[in-house]
């Protein structure tokens, strides 16, 4: 009996190792800064693998961005300086991110806020540790790439919303399919 409730645990986890979706909504009115690093940038932290229906904790892989966003720059600070820079819970960089794009029709102030949306793209063409979450969480550092006026709010993302699919790794699905024999064995 107790290997048959080992067995379902295990077979559970492997229906749950199938992509989901992670939304990560942004607060109303965030500001961006400053140049990356900036101890005035807002920085936020998610918990994506909660987002996406998995035990917090848990190991993923990111799969693909969606993005709609809201974005109004002040003065003369162009859209395409507004950007995100996704770090790992330990505060390495994973890669950035441009909602409004970086072609010439983003190379302006903004006029008024304006609406930004897309995907979802493929994240695959990145290095597998820039799309690994090691404990399924996720930062945003909100900043700019070129900083009009040191320690002066440049744009703000004024709402919106990120999504990430993600699957957790298979290393991460065989672990706790270990985790909950091992479990069961002790229990005896
Ligand atoms: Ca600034
Ligand atoms: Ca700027």
């Amino acid at each position: 009996m107790k290997n048959a409730i080992a067995l379902f645990a295990v077979a559970g986890l492997a229906c749950a190792a199938s992509a989901q979706t992670a939304l990560l909504v942004l607060p109303a009115n965030t500001a961006s800064f400053d140049n990356p690093g900036s101890p005035n940038n807002v920085v936020l932290t998610y918990d994506v693998a909660a987002s996406a229906g998995f035990p917090t904790g848990t190991p993923i892989n990111l799969l693909t961005l969606s993005f709609d966003v809201n974005i109004e720059t002040l003065d003369e600070s162009w859209l395409s300086e507004a950007r995100m820079l996704f770090r790992s819970s330990s505060n390495a960089q994973l890669f950035t991110f441009a909602p409004s794009g970086t072609g010439a029709a983003s190379q302006r102030p903004s006029v008024g806020i304006e609406n930004f949306f897309g995907g979802p793209l493929s994240l695959a063409g990145l290095p597998p540790a820039s799309r690994f979450l090691s404990d399924g969480m996720i930062r945003i550092e909100f900043f700019e790439s070129f900083d009009d006026a040191a320690n002066t709010i440049d744009a703000f993302f004024r709402s919106g919303s990120v999504s990430f699919t993600v699957i957790p790794t298979p290393g991460a699905a065989a672990l706790l399919g270990l985790g909950a024999l091992a479990a069961g064995r002790r229990r005896r």
